[in-house]
């Protein structure tokens, strides 16, 4: 079998673990956020699961196996399954009717019972479990955990002489996800302070205004672009991903009032054309004043990128006002962007991108102070000097089948500090362009006031 940080990770995949600023049920903020039910979902995720639980207890001690409902309860099903040990099912609520049994399946009374639950905080769901598997004169030794969150679970289930085996426990975890830098270091030590039961301060940092920024931006993009904001009340970069300059143009001309910038992709454009594409689209970001943003993503060494910025069929410099790029050749990859502003590409919003922490905060070296730079693409939080500008952003979906994975604007403006929401295919794959251009640009706005 795989070793178990090389299993953890896997899991980790599937998203259980989310950090950032979370309200639990009882009101407390929690800098992370766990969530075992995707494993159930993965059947050979599920099955290893299992298996590495197994493996930690001394089987021969159990007649039967229950799990805590309901997160459990696939792990339960499956460990019976591995295991041949057999399984009860134990409701949450006793029926209304029939026979009102608590406990279902087949039992008798003074055999051992093996309690599986995904999470241990408190221990307090557990111990209620346990309470009501022993009043049917079952008897409970061991409980077997996926995560144990380190919060004094453990301890009071010990306490109380019942013997609890985890699986992982966060302290690990944190441990293995700093190590791969998906987290970084003020994360591990909130982390730390909420499980040594410290109150955790989340930085309550007030967010500089569109005006506020607009004083310290140097470069004459990133002031073009906070003056269209403020004058449109508007946090909207549109993404036009279309293959004919019929449908771009089309939609520049509907999503233009609401818009601070037009982001495009002109080399997926089947009918490019200088005269027929270029000028046009120019003539619609006059009338709707609004920026045209190459979204070219250039990864090449200085000299090359010089080329393709000015020559081949785009040109792109003589019409783009922003230009997106990789900063891989380093800072003076970048000295070629002249006359536009360059949004430097820091993270990517699709699943596995290679962007982690590490990534970044070497990517940061490379652009700071750099004069030719405007600000970032990114999904997480950056400098005030920067502008921030984060795409994979959907009200309605939470990703598609290519790894893209979204957010809603309201948690990106209010959890990233995103001063331009980039939205694609929730607005011209809608059914009414123009009104959805309308609601992202109303939901971005209400979601920047609210941070004020
Ligand atoms: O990390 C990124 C960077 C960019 S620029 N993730 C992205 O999705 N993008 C671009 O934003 C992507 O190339 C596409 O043009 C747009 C998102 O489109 P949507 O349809 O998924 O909203």
């Amino acid at each position: 079998m795989e070793s178990k940080k090389e299993f953890f990770l896997e899991c980790y995949k599937l998203g259980i673990i989310k950090f950032g600023r979370f309200t639990l049920k009882s009101g407390i903020e929690s800098p992370f956020y766990v969530d075992l039910r995707p494993l159930a979902s993965d059947p050979k995720i599920l099955k290893k699961l299992a298996n590495y639980l197994l493996e930690m207890l001394p089987l021969d001690n159990f007649d039967i196996i229950c799990g805590v409902p309901y997160a459990a309860l696939p792990m339960a099903t499956a460990m019976s399954l591995e295991s041949y040990i057999p399984l009860i099912i134990k409701r949450k609520e006793a029926k209304s009717y029939g026979t009102k049994k608590l406990i279902e399946g087949i039992f008798a009374k003074g055999q051992n019972c093996l309690l599986v639950e995904d999470v241990i905080t408190s221990g307090k769901s557990i111990l209620e479990t346990i309470e009501e598997v022993e009043n049917e004169g079952i008897i409970v030794s061991d409980i077997v955990v996926v995560l144990d969150r380190q919060q004094g679970g453990r301890e009071k289930l010990e306490a109380k002489g019942y013997k609890v085996h985890s699986l992982f426990k966060i302290s690990e975890v944190v441990k293995i996800l700093r190590e791969m830098h998906y987290i970084d270091e003020d994360e591990v030590a909130r982390i730390r302070d909420f499980v040594n039961g410290n109150q955790v301060v989340f930085e309550e940092k007030k967010r500089l205004s569109y005006e506020e920024k607009l004083e310290i931006a140097e470069h004459s993009f990133a002031k073009k672009i906070l003056e269209i904001a403020i004058e449109k009340r508007s946090n909207l970069i549109a993404s036009a991903d279309f293959v004919t300059t019929k449908e771009l143009l089309a939609f520049a001309d509907i999503a233009g009032p609401h818009i601070v910038a037009l982001k495009t992709h002109v080399d997926i454009l089947n009918d490019f054309d200088e005269d027929e594409t270029i000028l046009p689209l120019k003539n619609l970001a006059q009338k709707h004043n609004f920026l045209l943003m190459e979204d070219r993503k250039f990864a090449d060494i200085g000299n090359t990128q010089a080329l393709q910025f000015s020559y081949g069929t785009f040109e792109i410099s003589n019409w783009a006002d922003l230009v997106t790029s990789h900063v891989i050749g380093g800072s003076k990859s970048l000295d070629c962007f002249v006359n536009v502003g360059v949004v430097a590409i820091l993270g990517m919003s699709s699943q596995g991108a290679l962007t982690d922490s590490h990534y970044r905060e070497e990517a940061l070296k490379v652009i700071e102070n750099h004069p030719n730079v405007i600000g970032c693409v990114a999904q997480n939080e950056i400098s005030d000097q920067l502008l921030l500008f984060t795409p994979g952003v959907h009200l309605g979906k939470k990703g598609d089948d290519k790894g893209q994975q979204y957010h809603a604007p309201e948690h990106v403006i209010r959890n990233y500090g995103t001063d331009f929401i980039i939205v694609g295919r929730g607005i011209y794959k809608s059914d009414d362009p123009e009104l959805e251009a309308l609601r992202y640009k109303t939901e971005g706005w209400k979601a920047y006031l609210s941070c004020l």
